[in-house]
Order: C-alpha cells, then structure tokens, then sequence
C-alpha cells in the first residue's frame, strides 16, 4: 500500500439509516428484496469527514449481521474505542483497536472505510492510488437474481448485455439451477458465465451440480454451506466448473487456508465480509501469491460503497469481472453526485480524494430514515 499516513482525530461518528427503492425486486436463494436498507457512517475530523457504508441487510440472512446489530455494535463497542484513540489515529490502525471485539466485520469495515476516506481526503490522495491500484477503469458484471420463469430470466439477460455488461451471474437455488443455465447458454452463445448459489445446497447434490459442466462456467460461488470447508474440497474434485468461495472467505488467514486445502481455486472478495478495505487487499495479496484470481463482490451498495469497491477492482490480481455494476443496475437515483455509468462495459475508477465521490445531500436527505449523532 502507498502512501503518506496523515494522522487525524475524530471528533464525531454519525450513523444515518437509509432506504432505497431498487429498480426491480432482487431474489437469491435466501429471500426477494425490493428495496435495500443500510447504514451509512460519517466521521467528522478538524480536516476532512469520512464516509463508510454498511452493507449489512435488514435481516440476518447473508450472514449473522443485520442493521440493527451493526448499528448497536458500532454505538456501544466500536465507536467508543476509536473516540478513546486520540489524536494520532490512522486507517490502518483501525482493526486492531477494534479487534477486541469479536465478529461483526461489517460494522468494522463501514467504520474503517469512513476513517480511511477522511484520512485521503485530507492527504489529497484517492482510495484506489493508495490501495495499489493499476487501472483505471474496471470490467463490469451483473448479478441476475432468480426470476418466475426462463422466459423473463432471458429478457433480463438480454437488456444487461444490451447494455454491455461484460459478465453474468445467475443466481441459483435447487430448482432454478440447471435449465435456467442452459437456457442462458443456449440462447447468448459464447458469454461470460458464472452462478452463485448462496450455501443452498449440500454436498449430496454434487451429482446434480456436475450436470452444470456441460455449460463452460467461468466459476460456481458458494455452492456449500459457509463451515463446510471440507466439503467444498470433495465437491471441487467431483466437478469440473471451478469453485469459488464467498460466504465462507472471512479474513485473508481463512483464504489462505480455503485455497491451501483445494476448497477453491477463486476468490470472491468482499470488503465488508472480512472487516475492511485493508484485510481485503491482503486477501488480494494472499490469492495472487498462490496465482488464484480474484474478483470484487458486491452486496447492492450505493455510490459511496460502490466507489470503494470500484477502487478495490482495480487491483492487479482482480483479473475477472466483479460485481461492479452501474449505480441504475439497482437504483433510478444514487446518494452521490455522479452515479458510476457502463461505458463500453466497464466503470471508472473515482480519481478524486479519498472516495472520490461527494454524497448528494439532498437525495441523501430524501431517502434516511433516522440519523443518530455519537457521542451523544
Ligand atoms: O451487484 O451489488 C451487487 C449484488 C451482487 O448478487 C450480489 N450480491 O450473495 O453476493 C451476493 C449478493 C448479496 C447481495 C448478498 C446483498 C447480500 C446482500
């Protein structure tokens, strides 16, 4: 990582609750959402505030956390801790002294993110250049949720790739899984391909899943519970569509020990799965010393998360598409100033200062549901 550390005290956190309509309604194997809510974090400093954006959901169902606990742990526990630090307080500073309490990466990574925006933002540097950035602009997938019928899944497909949406990924679940699949394959020819099962089956269904072989996929994503690590390494060697983890990906250390068991031979990295933008680039870095490819995952962020992930991707071990799609992929307006756009299938990497991005206050004001000022 690059840089000058510019060391900076937070005076105030604000956490502001907010909700989003999404374009259409997004269906995995674990529910339909037609709207998203989430937490955004700001922390204020003499010099520059900072933005960080919790991509927990309103109901425990991706993982253990859900808004209200975020919200709760980052009030009582991790807030407090980084008010106690004092002056001489840095971004990479931030895990350890949040490190104490135990779990909740989520939380940990809206505050570290919002830390670290404040902290570029007053060395005048962008996330990107000093996440070790070596592109400007990054490839663009689309995640494609479950839909009522082959034939809308279809439509769907095509309007996304219309667009120039450089990859699909389909989400699957038992019995939307192989004909979906091969209706995709059937009708788009050569595309790029990918499912993403959400953990919702066991490793009894290996026969079944091998029948996906037959379609080319660049990777299937967490066929298998998050634990069953074991078992992902006996169903890697009983397909040939290459494995991909996600869920069960919670620090650089559980990479490291995923690809040295063969549970995977791809990584999908998500910031707020392992607790920050900085334990993300050595999830980066620990993939690309052992020549596994990554890609960045998205979890419907606005264009404050979206930034950072963006700026992640653009990481040279990033060598498929991510989950980087346009803001209006989910939502007609978008909390900051220049939603990112699909130009030729790929989005910008941000140039500005930290983020890059500035929040639109007025859409923000629009949409939040409760801001709460820390300390109180
Ligand atoms: O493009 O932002 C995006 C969403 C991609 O499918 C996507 N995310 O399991 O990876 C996932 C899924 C997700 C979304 C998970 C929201 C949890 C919350």
């Amino acid at each position: 990582m690059a840089g000058r550390e510019h060391t900076l005290k937070i005076t105030a956190v604000e956490l502001r609750r907010i909700r989003m309509p999404l374009v259409a309604p997004f269906r995995t194997s674990f529910g339909s959402q037609s709207e998203r809510e989430l937490l955004l974090v700001r922390v204020a400093t003499p010099d520059a505030e900072g933005w960080g954006e919790c991509v927990a959901m309103e109901e425990p169902l991706y993982s253990y956390e859900d808004i209200e606990t975020a919200a709760h742990v980052l009030r009582a526990y991790l807030v407090p801790r980084l008010l106690a630090a004092g002056e001489r307080l840095t971004a990479p500073a931030v895990a350890r002294i949040l490190e104490p309490v135990k779990g909740h990466p989520m939380a940990k990574a809206a505050l570290e993110l919002a830390v670290l925006d404040a902290e570029l933002r007053a060395a005048g540097l962008p996330l990107a250049t000093y996440l070790g950035a070596v592109t400007d602009r990054v490839a663009a997938g689309v995640s494609v949720g479950i839909m009522d019928s082959v034939p809308q899944l279809l439509d769907a497909v095509d309007g996304y790739l219309a667009q120039g949406y450089v990859r699909i990924k389909l989400k699957i679940e038992p019995g939307w899984d192989v004909e979906p699949v091969r209706a995709v394959r059937e009708r788009f020819g050569d595309i790029g391909l990918q499912v993403d099962a959400n953990t919702a089956y066991t490793l009894g269904d290996a026969r079944h899943l091998a029948r996906l072989d037959a379609f080319d996929l660049l990777l299937i994503e967490q066929p298998l519970p998050e634990d069953d690590l074991r078992g992902h390494v006996a169903l890697a060697r009983l397909i040939r569509t290459p494995v991909c983890l996600d869920e069960s990906i919670t620090s650089a250390r559980s990479a490291a020990d995923a690809i040295a068991l063969g549970a995977c031979s791809i990584v999908n990295v998500k910031a707020g799965r392992v607790g920050g933008y900085l334990e993300a680039v050595r999830v980066h870095d620990v993939a690309q010393a052992n020549g596994v490819p990554v890609w960045c995952g998205g979890m419907l962020e606005t264009g404050l998360g979206r930034a950072a992930n963006v700026a992640l991707a653009a990481l040279p071990g990033f060598t498929l598409p991510g989950d980087t799609s346009a803001s209006d992929r989910y939502y007609r307006q978008d909390v900051v100033t220049a939603p990112f756009v699909l130009e030729q299938g790929h989005v910008r990497v941000p140039t500005g200062p930290g983020l890059g991005v500035e929040p639109d206050h007025a859409v923000l004001a629009d949409l939040t549901l409760s801001v709460e000022s820390l300390p109180v």
